[in-house]
């Protein structure tokens, strides 16, 4: 049960009630506080003044997509946003100085939020197997020492190459490439933890894993339904175009265990109503659901439409859709009825009234989109809950048409891209013969690990080499003492990074820190100037291009790393000119081009203004699926209740941390102050429990084989969750989420599902 020392509270824990709005006014200054903290404010203005506009600087926070290039504001972004670029853009400098001050054992003792504080890394560092201490190590000798392992390996498979969707499209695909030409597919990345379940399903059932809607879509609809997701925190601007859609009559719904203030109210800083006013409310209705209780949701309301079309035969279901581009709806309409209403107001917790406003709220509109985030993905039913909202869209042809369709409201703002561009371990077939007609070599077909599965292999030592392109896998992985012990087991790690994080501190026998370029900065190779691309949640590419210095001279960028790399390791395998791609990286986007549909004429056309917006199958009425029609689905589930006793725990983010990085102790909204080892519980259970507000308690979460893992010292706080479920914050609970509790198909750890009871706490405050 290790806790580094600076997670122990440095203040009080205090607390306030929970916030009914989102935005305004404070909203600015704390952006611009945090900002400031950082950096100068000459950098602060350069960064602010060009984030998400036409030709400048793609926002790092999120995957929400931009409104189109005419109606853009001078300050397009939110709170959250000016806090993620200014974060990179920091002045604090982590150089080998430190590293001479600091031993790997040390640091490893510091804090998440202390490791992020110390500044953005300068310069390739080494720590030898022999050594407690990282030292400079020349660029090329970084690279050879790691293409040396790689070479020297029994088989390619016993290297893994871990993606997070910070990185742009073009690295991603170099990534892909190179691990391909190495000879694996051992591609996992930060979405197996992320929208897996999504994409699993929704391949399966519309043949694209990608969402259907634009931002048009949405401001079109008649209504939305907002499920799992915390807007107001993670995707604020979506905020913004859901007060243009209510502006233009639309309803929204929200689905969400906990009351969160930018599902209720929304002042938006961008209008002076929003700034001084009392704001919009954003939820015309909002359901208290228990922990993952959707998919019972979405079954009660199909049930109910279609005895709605028993009622009214012809009326209600779209029957014109439901013949024409789907199959299976006469078993699923079969199935639908047999499930039981008692199980359903069991696992969701509303009553058959709330359920039955939803469904006239649904008989009333005829543009629905369904929304959805991690409240739905990181579960045990994730996968068929995900089916479940397609059989819902289906049912009134709510897929394909305007203002209507699935919305799977992704994350990190290029995780999208990272897909699109090959990173998956078990990409299809069709992507790799184009690969191999293009670059004339063999890639390998049998699929790869995923995250999850890595963390076994490492575990059982089966991998060598770890190499990170970006993010913090040692703390986003689930099982935290079982992964550091597996990354610990590795003959070498790599982590290409723009800051120190605990994956740095946890570390194989050797590790390479491999300082990359930010997404704010300059980035000048030998043809001049470069820009990189991205995807947002809508499918629209576009470009980004970084204004300030380097944050040191000895960076590289993360294409510049990868062609070095591949060049080295490969000793020319297959005919890829690695040179020519880190020269000019419109080289790189010739060739995504020629290999992935929807690309053609890439460099000429993602420059204009708004970039391009990726076809998307559904809406030309295409299923590229395994029977080329819209699939309903029969999903059966089991109650999940946690045993007397027993609290089901999510874990999801704070308002001030961006995933597994904490800005400040603090989480504005939710009112809580000075300290993130808390626990969010109903103050009935609280009383049941015969536990105290305030009280320290010690998380013990319960899994099959009895064994048990334990987070220390967290502190109980009353908070409007429904009864039996908790919340408390990730990255420090991932220790509670067992490696093997996964959701059903997609691998993905059910991060928002964890059984665990409280037990006084076993070791005394610091
Ligand atoms: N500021 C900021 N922005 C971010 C990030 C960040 O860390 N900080 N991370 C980015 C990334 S990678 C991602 S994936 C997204 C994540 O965006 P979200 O999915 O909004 O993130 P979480 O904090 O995990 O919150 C999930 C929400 O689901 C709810 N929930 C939990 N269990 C259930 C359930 O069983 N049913 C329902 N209906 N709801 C449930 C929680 O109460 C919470 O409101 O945000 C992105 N944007
Ligand atoms: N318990 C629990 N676990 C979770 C989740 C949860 O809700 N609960 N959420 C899951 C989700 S949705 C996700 S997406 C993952 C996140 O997992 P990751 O994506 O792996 O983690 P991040 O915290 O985003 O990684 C932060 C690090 O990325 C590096 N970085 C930032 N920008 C750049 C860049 O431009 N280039 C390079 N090279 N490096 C950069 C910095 O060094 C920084 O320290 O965590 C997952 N884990
Ligand atoms: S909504 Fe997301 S992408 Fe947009 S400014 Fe905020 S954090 Fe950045
Ligand atoms: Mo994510």
């Amino acid at each position: 049960m290790k806790k580094a020392p600076n997670e122990e509270r440095k203040e009080q824990l205090t607390t306030t009630a929970p916030k009914q709005w989102a935005a305004g006014l404070p909203a600015v200054t704390h952006a611009l506080e945090y900002s400031l903290d950082e950096t100068s404010p000459r950098r602060v203005g350069v960064t602010l003044l060009n984030i998400n506009q036409v030709n400048g600087i793609d926002c790092p926070g999120c995957a929400w997509a931009d409104p189109s290039p005419g109606h853009r504001q001078l300050n397009e972004y939110c709170e959250n946003g000016a806090k993620h670029i200014n974060d990179e853009a920091t002045s604090r400098r982590v150089t080998a100085e430190f590293f001479r001050q600091h031993s790997v054992s040390e640091l490893d003792q510091q804090s998440d939020l202390w490791l992020n504080q110390q500044g953005r890394l300068t310069e390739p560092m080494v720590k030898r197997p022999e050594s407690d201490y990282y030292e400079p190590i020349s660029w090329n000798n970084a690279l050879d020492l790691l293409a040396n392992e790689l070479k020297g390996l029994d088989s390619p498979d016993e290297a893994v190459f871990y993606t997070s969707g910070r990185v742009s499209n073009e690295g991603a695909f170099l990534l892909q490439l190179f691990a391909r030409a190495f000879g694996t597919n051992n591609l996992p990345d930060c979405s197996n933890m992320c929208h897996e379940s999504s994409g699993y399903a929704l391949s399966e059932t519309l043949g694209t894993g990608k969402g259907t809607v634009s931002l048009e879509d949405i401001h079109h609809a008649d209504l939305i339904f907002l499920v799992g997701q915390n807007p107001g925190t993670n995707h604020p601007r979506q905020l913004s175009a859901l007060e243009e859609a209510k502006d233009n009559g639309a309803h929204i719904i929200a689905v969400n265990p906990l009351p969160e203030a930018g599902l209720l109210r929304f002042k938006n800083p961008q209008k002076v109503r929003g700034v001084i006013g009392r704001g919009v409310q954003i939820a015309d209705q909002f359901l208290q659901i228990r922990s993952g209780g959707d998919l019972a949701l979405f079954q009660g309301l199909n049930r109910l439409l279609l005895e709605a079309e028993d009622a009214r035969p012809g009326m209600v279901l779209d029957h014109d859709f439901i013949g024409a581009s789907t199959s299976g709806f006469d078993e699923f309409a079969r199935h639908a009825r047999t499930i039981s209403w008692e199980d359903i107001l069991t696992a969701t917790g509303l009553t058959m009234e709330e359920i039955e406003r939803v469904r006239d709220r649904v008989l009333a509109s005829r543009r629905v989109i369904v929304c959805w985030a991690m409240g739905v993905t990181q579960q045990r039913h994730a996968v068929a809950t995900v089916r479940e909202i397609v059989n819902f869209l289906l049912l009134r042809g709510n897929l394909g048409k305007p203002g209507a369709g699935a919305c799977p409201v992704r994350g990190h703002s290029n995780v999208q891209g990272d897909r699109t561009m090959g990173i998956w371990e078990r990409m299809p077939d069709t992507f790799l013969d184009a690969l191999q007609q293009e670059f004339g070599f063999e890639p390998p077909r049998t699929h790869g690990l995923d995250a999850v599965n890595a963390i076994r292999a490492m575990r059982d030592g089966r991998i060598k080499v770890f190499l990170g392109a970006a993010g913090n896998f040692v703390r986003a992985a689930p099982d935290s003492e079982v992964t550091e012990d597996a990354m610990r087991q590795c003959r070498l790690t790599v982590q290409i990074s723009t800051k120190l994080n605990r994956s740095h501190t946890v570390c194989g026998q050797t590790a390479l820190i491999l300082p990359a370029l930010g997404r704010t900065e300059r980035d000048i190779q030998a043809t001049g100037e470069q820009f990189i691309t991205v995807e947002n949640s809508m499918s629209e590419v576009h470009t980004s291009q970084g204004r300030l210095e380097p944050a040191s001279r000895t960076l590289l960028s993360e294409v510049a790393i990868l062609c070095r790399l591949a060049r080295r390791t490969l000793d020319g395998k297959a005919d890829i000119p690695w040179d020519q791609f880190e020269a000019d990286y419109g080289t790189i986007r010739d060739r995504i081009s020629s290999v992935i549909a929807g690309f053609h004429d890439f460099n000429r056309r993602v420059v204009r203004p708004g970039g391009i917006r990726l076809p998307n199958p559904v809406n030309e009425g295409v299923y590229p699926n395994r029977v080329g029609k819209a699939l309903f689905t029969c999903n059966d589930w089991e109650m999940s209740e946690a045993p007397e006793g027993h609290l089901v725990l999510q874990t999801l983010r704070s308002h001030d941390q961006w995933n597994t990085i904490p800005y400040t102790d603090n989480d504005r909204y939710r009112g809580i102050h000075g300290s993130r080892r808390v626990v969010l519980v109903n103050p009935a259970d609280i009383e049941g429990l015969g536990l105290a507000e305030g009280q320290r308690v010690d998380l013990v979460s319960v899994w099959d084989g009895g064994v048990e893992r334990r987070a220390g010292d967290f502190q109980v706080v009353a908070y409007p969750t429904p009864a039996g479920c908790a919340a408390a914050y990730y990255p420090e609970t991932n220790v509670l989420l067992p490696l093997d509790s996964v959701s059903r198909g997609s691998n993905q750890p059910t991060a928002k599902g964890i059984v665990v009871r409280l037990e006084p706490a076993g070791v005394p405050a610091g």
